[in-house]
């Protein structure tokens, strides 16, 4: 199996900063861009070009062209020299200065043209017709309006006009506009776009830099042909740029190597981003959100719409990103991508959370996906799902939280497709590990929340070579419904309750089912509180180090399942000071079965034997106590009672039931003591007192691996 989430993101952040400290090493010159500027300027700071073409075409690698504050229109900008890699072009806001490019023009003289619709006449610009031959999914209007910021729809005819829609009649180079409440537009600000765009493109050079640049308003075709683009071309970023309110796509990344940070790509009409063919890219801290929802210019989700489409990229990385109310899926990986990583994402209100289609090895982990909805779609479609697996292989989905979506959490599952690259491939040799997946079938009672291909054998028409055939595996999963429906759908055989179905599959031997006690699904804050099944009970995963908040994993002794980790006291019994005992020998002991290697243990002999540990500065607040122990068939029962170090008599009380440490054979295991609420902030006395023997121990010891404190906040 090719591995690719070694390529995850934050060495690459690191890299990156990297590269801009070396690059503001590098003094090159500046030139300066102003809306009050001319191109037959010079460029300096009191003589500043009016265009971003000129600043660009100035520019050689190491210099910075400065965009001044202001709304740029009637241009567009396009790069035809690369920097290098220790002398890269920055084009650049000046610091803290609102800029805008916008394939707009404001539109003034405005007569009434019949009942309360207006006209401009001499409109030049026009960019598509409402419906071509023969018909397809990209057909939808592309001219654009906006009335005082807001989207006005176009419609095809003048008598097709409402209140609130404007009309293009392109042979007689007239604008007509009805505004919602019927008024004159002339005292407001009307812009319609005149370009197609791109407004800008790197054009296939590289080592570029894009920094707080905003755009909007542009008359694009969808797919590729993106509003901004980080087009060919390698190692350029953008950094703290928006795309918003463009016709088609908002922003394209293209070539390889090349990163988007902290940017916007939200209600433009197909996509917030799109990709194809780009290699080892990262897209992090961005948000796509409210695309594909503009009226009149709905793009078929099925086709390609959305919050973003990735398709034949390699290595390519999301991570941290924000994608909502789409009307498509949040984020979307479809047809032939390899090695990609979507990581700490929060998708919601989409009609997928997460779609990875027709793809090879995804790492998709720590992501939260809630209230994904069919948005329309059948009912009984693969649609309104957490995170959809369809038809792929190899893939890691680990530690993600799917609450409340309408159909299904998580769905792993998907026949024999063609991958666009001359293989076919579908579900399997992927492993679904410390997920949580509950409250889903919001929509769609027949749906079920957690689905799964199972098949032990390969499909002999199989024929791709990027992942050999292995069955999905599932475990380590936390699922949960607070009322009966069927659950589990193993490739297509369906299952009621988790035990029904590990025994069906085999899959899922240490999954669990219970309310994972989020902090506030109503609130969508997923984070497991104190008294969560979820707690320690997930597995390691090497790949996954933090959680969705950078949150070291694990947490006391193990992984939480889901995509956050509770953060606890947690103390090495073999690192505490055993301040008293009753005078029995207390030693260090070291195992491979506990954690950290060692505990210890009190070689007690008799019921009233002893030992206390000196757990230090506890914060007053309410605790789940665990207790690690090495069980063994010489062990006593202990009762646990907790005190303060300074007034350990005055103040210790007990804490849990007696717990007998018995077993035939040896065990590492944890007690649940339940709550403690320490009234202040001290170090605490942990007092182990033997009470009894189990009747068929052979002892009275009592051996001890960790203490771990839960806090309730
Ligand atoms: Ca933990
Ligand atoms: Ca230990």
């Amino acid at each position: 199996m090719k591995i690719h989430y070694s390529a995850v993101s934050f060495p690459r952040t690191l890299t990156l900063l990297a590269v801009l400290s070396a690059a503001r090493l590098v003094s090159g010159a500046t030139y300066y861009v102003s809306t009050t500027g001319s191109d037959s300027n010079s460029g300096t700071s009191s003589s500043p070009f009016l265009t971003w073409q000129k600043g660009i075409n100035t520019a050689q690698a190491g210099d910075t062209v400065q965009v001044q504050a202001g709304t740029y229109r009637n241009q567009t900008a396009s790069f035809s020299r690369s920097g290098t890699s220790t002398q890269p072009i920055t084009l650049a806001a000046a610091s803290g200065a609102t800029v805008i490019l916008k394939g707009s023009l404001v539109v003034s003289g405005w007569v009434l043209d019949s009942g309360s619709v207006y006209r401009h006449d001499g409109w030049t610009s026009y960019f598509g017709t409402w419906q071509s031959t023969p018909a397809d999914a990209r057909d939808k209007a592309r001219n654009q309006l906006f009335v005082n910021g807001t989207y006005i729809q176009e419609v095809a005819t003048r008598a097709g006009m409402f209140a609130g829609s404007f009309f293009i009649d392109q042979t007689a180079q007239k604008l007509y506009l009805w505004l919602s409440d019927g008024s004159n537009p002339s005292s407001k600000t009307v812009e319609a776009d005149n370009t197609s765009g791109p407004l800008l493109t790197t054009n296939n050079q590289s080592y570029i830099h894009l920094q707080g640049l905003q755009f909007q308003h542009c008359a694009n075709l969808p797919q590729g042909n993106a509003a901004v683009r980080l087009s060919g071309g390698s190692n350029c970023t953008a950094s703290n740029c928006n795309v918003q309110w463009v016709a088609g796509a908002g922003f394209e990344v293209g070539g390889s190597n090349q990163t988007v940070t902290n940017g916007i790509f939200n209600n433009n009409g197909q996509l917030g981003l799109h990709a194809s063919s780009a290699t080892n890219c990262l897209v992090q801290g961005c948000e796509t959100s409210n695309n594909n929802n503009l009226a009149g210019k709905q793009f078929d989700t099925g086709w390609e719409a959305g919050g973003n489409k990735f398709a034949l990229t390699r290595s390519f990385t999301v991570d941290h990103h924000l994608s909502h109310d789409n009307h498509g899926s949040g984020i979307w990986f479809d047809v032939d991508n390899e090695g990609a990583t979507i990581t700490n994402c929060t998708c919601y209100r989409n009609m997928q959370g997460i779609h990875y289609e027709i793809s090879y090895n995804g790492l998709i982990a720590n992501n939260v996906c809630y209230s994904n909805n069919l948005q329309g779609a059948d009912i009984n479609s693969p649609t309104g799902q957490g995170i959809y697996v369809s038809s792929s292989a190899g893939c890691q989905v680990y530690n993600n939280t799917c609450w409340g979506n309408d159909t299904r959490g998580i769905n792993i599952s998907g026949p024999l497709r063609g991958d666009g690259n001359g293989g076919n491939v579908y579900s399997y040799a992927t492993i679904a590990y410390n997920n949580i997946c509950a409250q889903n079938q919001a929509a769609n009672t027949n749906a079920k929340d957690y689905s799964l291909d199972v098949s032990t054998t390969a499909d002999p028409n199989l024929n791709n070579t990027v992942v050999p055939f292995s069955p999905n595996v599932s475990d380590y999963n936390l699922f949960y419904r607070n009322d009966t429906h069927n659950f589990f759908s193993a490739s297509g055989t369906v299952y009621q309750t988790l035990g029904g179905y590990q025994s069906g599959t085999g899959q899922d031997p240490h999954s669990l089912w219970g309310d994972p006690l989020f902090k506030s699904s109503a609130g969508a804050d997923f984070h497991i509180t104190y008294l969560s099944p979820g707690i320690d009970t997930g597995t390691t995963i090497s790949q996954v180090t933090v959680d969705h908040d950078g949150v070291t994993r694990a947490q006391g002794v193990g992984y939480d399942i889901g995509a956050y980790e509770k953060s606890v006291l947690f103390f090495q019994t073999e690192s505490l000071t055993a301040v008293q005992t009753s005078g029995d020998t207390h030693r260090i002991f070291s195992e491979a079965g506990l954690s950290g290697g060692s505990g210890t243990i009190l070689d007690a002999n008799a019921i009233n034997d002893y030992v206390i540990y000196n757990v230090p500065n506890v914060a007053a607040g309410t605790y789940d106590v665990r207790i690690g122990v090495k069980e063994f068939n010489t062990r006593g029962t202990w009762q646990l009672s907790i005190g303060r170090a300074d007034n350990f008599s005055g103040s210790a009380s007990n804490v849990g039931t007696p717990q007998d440490e018995y077993s035939a054979s040896a065990v590492y295991t944890e007690y649940d003591l339940g709550t403690w609420t320490p009234a202040s902030t001290s170090d605490k006395w942990f007092k182990f007192l033997v009470t009894a023997k189990n009747a068929a121990s052979s002892g009275y010891s009592i051996a001890f691996d960790y203490i771990e404190l839960v806090p309730a906040n």
